[in-house]
């Protein structure tokens, strides 16, 4: 059986508009799930407030769509995103390459607790894993590149193999990998919704996840709650 959509809850915002899955003859649609990792919940390395708070809700989505991609940051151990190898705080700036890069505690390391899926969620549902952030050189916020854009995660080329346009998009943090997940597929053409009550951010600064938010809808996407 599947679980009915919750009725849109929007309190905040006019730009966020009920999420309408039909559930009958629908097209196949497909759910991309960011990084919902035990580092980023309540007790994790980088705990994002509240980032255990979207498990159920994507528990309860994940049945309507046919497709349910599932990433997953995967650092090497030494990983140069990790304040600790350049003797610094998380939160200090150094320069990776030509890039700007804020450091962060040591988190989701290749085959460690922290970086495991968070164990609540269904993940029997995944149709697929993309792994980022391999590169010890260069992070990747985005599903799709790495932040230097040296090289693709293979995601687009998935997407396209399937024949997949449209991409509904929720998970942590909504201030970084979900951004920037969800502007690189703007780019790429992908008609992207960001399933609102699904996402937690950061804020390293208030109000970066809101200014997240209004980077996507100006780039095109839809803010939608589920
Ligand atoms: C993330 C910071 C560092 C994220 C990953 O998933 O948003 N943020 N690595
Ligand atoms: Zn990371």
């Amino acid at each position: 059986t599947v679980p009915r959509p919750l009725e849109g809850r929007a309190d905040d915002a006019d730009a966020i508009i009920p999420l309408d899955i039909k559930l009958e003859n629908s097209e196949p649609k497909t759910l991309i799930l960011i990084d919902i990792q035990n580092d980023f919940c309540p007790g994790g390395a980088l705990a994002v407030p509240e980032g255990d708070a979207v498990v159920p809700a994507a528990n309860r989505l994940m049945p309507v769509y046919s497709h349910v991609i599932a990433t997953q940051d995967w650092h090497p151990a030494g990983h140069h995103s990790f304040a600790s190898g350049h003797g610094k705080k998380p939160g200090d700036i150094v320069m990776l390459g030509n890039i700007r890069q804020i450091l962060w505690p040591d988190h989701c390391v290749q085959g460690t607790h922290g970086a495991e899926f968070h164990p609540a969620l269904h993940r029997q549902y995944f149709t697929h894993i993309v792994q980022k952030g391999i590169n010890p050189e260069v992070d990747s916020y985005s599903a799709f590149f790495d932040n230097a854009r040296l090289k693709s995660t293979g995601l687009a080329d998935y997407l396209h193999r399937k024949g997949i346009t449209h991409l509904d998009i929720m998970g942590l943090a909504t201030d970084y990998c979900v951004k920037y997940s969800a502007l690189d597929a703007l780019d790429l053409g992908f008609q992207v919704r960001i399933l609102l009550n699904g996402c937690r951010g950061i804020n390293l600064q208030p109000g970066d996840t809101d200014r997240a938010l209004s980077e996507i809808t100006s780039a095109g996407g839809l803010i939608v709650n589920e």
